[in-house]
């Protein structure tokens, strides 16, 4: 049997990121729909996220991104999330929405354009001295949409120093975070399309180097339980980007399209050694139809929730029903834990933490969604772009 005050004390030290993205405005490439109350500044969507922290509990820190979040004065951001009991986590870059990027950022044939990459990678980690943000987290949209439009294995090259030169900028403390997709929004050929490439890279760069997964960055019906587990062998994993897809990168909420799979990777973190503070789980989700403070408050309990289960797999039945061979019964110790309902004790966790047993209840009678309403009128909402 599994010792549930240990499962519990585990819960206690979990922490969930925000993307302050998410609190903002977003859409697909046909549509973003403006909500009411979204926020107009940095500051109100660390306000926001104060709030899914409130009603939670485990979502202490929120990612930045550059330039949608760009301020003058970081380190007065930082107090200010400070003074909201959070703190400011990674920072993410943006070398994809600028013209000169058309053919790709560190990737692209014309130095000049790699420079300014390079620069605003480089103005990334001094933002991150002014915040203490421990992470960068590096997404190439670079690739090519068709055969000899350019050279691959030259754009490796490109890739390479850029992030060399990024990885020497490094402080004490700091690390790079790689992520990877497959495709989007190049379609012929991505610089950084799977783990394998991520992986070589960090390698060659360092200790400071890792890799994020994003769940959404794989093709249908990969192993991502498989990745996880290979690259906490390696020392590699730095971070996770939840959230779910059905289809390609749908930035979902995590857990809603496959349960399943959540579980599954959050018992491979367990086995291998990553429920610590030196792996980062992150959201990277878009609330395009659905309200955005419920929605991330729902996802981090959908995290919550598998890392509940994929504690509960009794580790010692599992060793002994697979050095004997049993696969029913190796299988049956594992579907256990899974279909256990946990939220019964996750109520029960957040009251002896002194939170309402249902956040979401307790955030739609908090009166927040009808103060942003009221409050957050004029000005030009957070966004995409914005
Ligand atoms: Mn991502």
């Amino acid at each position: 049997m599994t010792d549930l005050a240990a499962v519990k004390a585990a819960l206690r030290t979990q922490a969930v990121e925000t993307p302050s993205w998410a609190y903002g405005n977003s859409g697909t490439r046909f549509k973003v729909f403006a909500q009411e109350g979204v926020p107009r500044t940095p500051q109100e969507k660390l306000e926001d996220a104060a709030k899914v922290h409130e009603f939670t509990g485990v979502a202490p820190t929120v990612a930045l991104h550059i330039p949608w979040d760009r301020v003058d004065d970081f380190g007065a951001l930082a107090k200010f999330a400070d003074d909201h009991g959070l703190k400011l986590g990674a920072i993410n870059s943006n070398t994809f929405q600028d013209d000169d990027y058309r053919l790709g950022s560190v990737c692209h044939p014309d130095a000049a354009v790699r420079r300014k990459a390079l620069d605003h990678l480089l103005e990334c980690v001094d933002i991150m001295d002014a915040t203490g943000s421990a992470d960068l987290k590096l997404w190439f949209a670079d690739g090519t949409n068709y055969p000899g439009q350019d050279d691959l294995s030259a754009r490796q090259d490109r890739l390479a120093e850029a992030l060399a030169a990024v990885y020497a900028r490094l402080g004490d403390g700091q690390r790079m975070l790689l992520e990877y997709k497959f495709f989007e929004p190049a379609f012929y050929a991505t610089d950084v399309p799977d783990w394998g490439t991520a992986y070589a890279h960090c390698l060659k760069l360092g200790p400071k180097a890792q890799v994020v997964v994003d769940t959404g960055h794989h093709a249908p019906g990969t192993n991502i339980e498989f990745i996880v587990a290979t690259l906490l062998r390696e020392g590699k994993l730095g971070a996770f980007d939840f959230n779910s897809r059905f289809y390609a990168d749908d930035d979902l909420m995590v857990g809603a399209a496959d349960p399943f799979q959540l579980f599954r990777i959050m018992y491979e973190v367990i086995r291998g050694g990553g429920f610590t503070a030196d792996v980062a789980f992150m959201l990277d989700q878009c609330h395009n139809i659905e309200a955005k403070i419920p929605a991330i408050i729902r996802s981090v309990m959908n995290v919550q929730e598998a890392t509940a289960k994929a504690l509960l797999v009794d580790r010692d039945a599992l060793a002994a029903a697979q050095r004997a061979g049993d696969v029913l019964e190796a299988n049956a110790v594992v579907m256990d834990a899974y279909n256990t309902d946990v939220r019964p004790l996750l109520r029960e966790l957040r009251e002896e933490q002194g939170l309402a047993p249902d956040p979401i209840a307790a955030y739609r009678s908090s009166g927040w969604q009808e103060r942003i309403v009221a409050e957050r009128v004029g000005g030009r909402q957070a966004g995409w772009g914005a």
